[in-house]
């Protein structure tokens, strides 16, 4: 009873305060059906796996793998921990984020590097022997694929922002998991073969920014891929039989198979490169599946998602918007760009000038975990999210995140919804789980971060997708979203 007073009142003063803005039109207003209220606890990963039951139509053209979230309790490598407590939870979000700025700082190197028009600069920066040129940070989600023969089940963290996939082929050295046994052993496939290093399939390694070079005993293909967080995998480039789904099986799949692994790669056994250069897996299948695949990520770490390779019919609902490529440079182009151009907060669009999206430009990416927005535009945005949430209790802000609430003793909580606008009118509701990210029940923040410069690329990160059908239609230049994909 007394709880639904104080809500009563808070609606009422919401109100209130809502036709009191409206009335001045300065500041934002929330429009009807424009809030998620949601309970605190929904927002809380739960400890046991419950799988979705969604999974898009699966007929024959496509063919369909199990998302999980790394570190949850679906993913096969969660240890599940009875003493785990805020101070645990809060060093995991905490290294999660690090890592997350690191991707993000190499993806702005990156691009920055390769958009550098001046001859100079650019001249100087070839002989530079850094290499950052490769993302992996916290690499979120995994997937699981058969590789040689017999198959092998490997757990790949799927990334849209590499193209290179690879495995590994020795125990991981450094801070790895700990493996005793190589996770994918050559000698024990029939169908493994090294690629030699006079081949087109080993020096078009350049153009995805992985180098190459010679075995000198078997003329084996060498490559080296560095990541930007110091992360890095050597080994031989060879080609195996890669098994997707028990009927859709691709011979003579190049991957790396890494002999020297050492990094972030805790939890799974590589990567899967969705990327748009030659090597990656969109293109290694593009006679089967004409470029085309789609995603769900699922709301929390205790719930499955899906990717399908295919056009199995496109989901309920999916609007497109198109895909930009980009022309700048090779490597540039592995990314998906898209013409991001307003964001929507309680139903209306803030007032960012156009040319703020437009000079940054955008991309979405599987690999990054919050979506960083050029500073301008995140500014906007957090000034009309705090306005809308002033009846909650701002607290100190964590890591990159510096919008947190206070919920704690909250049964539920209602916050204005967040829609991306595209250039050629598309809007995208973000789902209500796609906008607040808990680090603990006194500090949920607004899952949004500003890059430093606002001439650095947008991302759109894997919270913001959660729950969305993300759908890459490469071959007809456009990425789609439709709501409620998976759980
Ligand atoms: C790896 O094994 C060592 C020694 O057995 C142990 O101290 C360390 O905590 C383990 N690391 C991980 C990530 O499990
Ligand atoms: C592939 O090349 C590596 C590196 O030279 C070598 O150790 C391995 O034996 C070769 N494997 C096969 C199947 O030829
Ligand atoms: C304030 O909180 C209440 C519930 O606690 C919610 O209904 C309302 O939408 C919130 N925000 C505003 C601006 O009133």
């Amino acid at each position: 009873m007394g709880f639904f007073s104080v809500f009563l009142c808070v609606i009422l003063f919401s109100f209130e305060n809502g036709f009191a803005l409206a009335a001045r039109d300065t500041k934002p207003h929330l429009l009807p059906h424009s809030t998620h209220t949601v309970e605190v606890n929904s927002l809380l990963p739960a400890t046991t796996c419950s799988p979705s039951t969604k999974g898009h139509n699966n007929n024959k053209a496509s063919s369909v793998l199990k998302v999980v979230h790394k570190h949850g309790p679906c993913s096969k490598f969660h240890k599940s921990s009875k003493t785990s407590t805020t101070t645990s939870a809060e060093k995991y979000h905490a290294q999660i984020l690090k890592q997350d700025q690191a991707r993000v700082n190499s993806i702005h190197s990156r691009l920055n590097h390769n958009n550098n028009k001046d001859p100079l600069t650019q001249s100087a920066a070839t002989t530079l022997p850094a290499k950052s040129g490769l993302v992996i940070g916290s690499g979120n989600y995994i997937v699981t694929v058969g590789l040689g023969t017999p198959a092998n089940q490997l757990s790949l963290i799927f990334d849209t922002g590499s193209d290179l996939t690879w495995t590994q082929c020795q125990p991981c050295t450094g801070s790895c998991y700990n493996q005793t046994e190589p996770i994918f052993d050559p000698s024990l496939s029939a169908s493994y073969e090294n690629i030699s290093c006079t081949t087109a399939a080993c020096t078009q390694l350049s153009s995805s920014g992985i180098e190459h070079g010679c075995f000198t005993s078997t003329s084996a293909c060498l490559y080296a891929a560095e990541y930007g967080d110091k992360s890095f995998t050597i080994g031989v480039f060879g080609c195996e039989k890669l098994t997707l789904t028990p009927t859709d099986v691709f011979e003579g799949f190049l991957f790396g198979c890494g002999l020297d692994n050492e990094g972030l790669f805790s939890g799974s056994a590589g990567l899967l490169g969705l990327g748009r250069s030659s090597i990656s897996l969109v293109e290694q299948s593009a006679n089967k599946y004409n470029r085309f695949f789609s995603y769900c990520l699922p709301s929390t770490s205790s719930s499955t998602g899906h990717l399908t390779f295919g056009d199995g019919g496109s989901p309920n609902g999916v609007k497109f918007t198109k895909l930009i490529t980009s022309s700048q440079s090779e490597s540039a182009a592995s990314f998906y760009g898209l013409d991001l151009a307003g964001i929507n907060v309680g139903g209306s669009q803030l007032s960012i000038a156009p040319s703020v999206f437009s000079s940054s430009g955008t991309i979405i990416d599987s690999g990054t975990v919050i979506t960083r927005l050029p500073a301008t535009a995140y500014a906007v945005l957090r000034g009309a999210f705090q306005e809308a949430m002033k009846n909650y209790t701002l607290t100190m802000g964590y890591s990159l995140l510096d919008t947190c609430y206070d919920f704690s003793g909250l049964d539920t909580v209602s916050y204005p919804k967040i829609a991306f606008v595209f250039g050629d009118g598309l809007t995208v509701d973000l789902d209500a789980t796609g906008i607040l990210i808990p680090i603990s029940p006194s500090q949920v923040c607004l899952a949004f971060a500003g890059n430093k410069d606002d001439s650095d690329v947008g991302i759109i990160g894997n919270f913001q997708q959660r729950r969305l059908e993300v759908v890459y239609d490469v071959a007809g230049g456009k990425v789609g979203f439709a709501p409620e994909g998976c759980d």
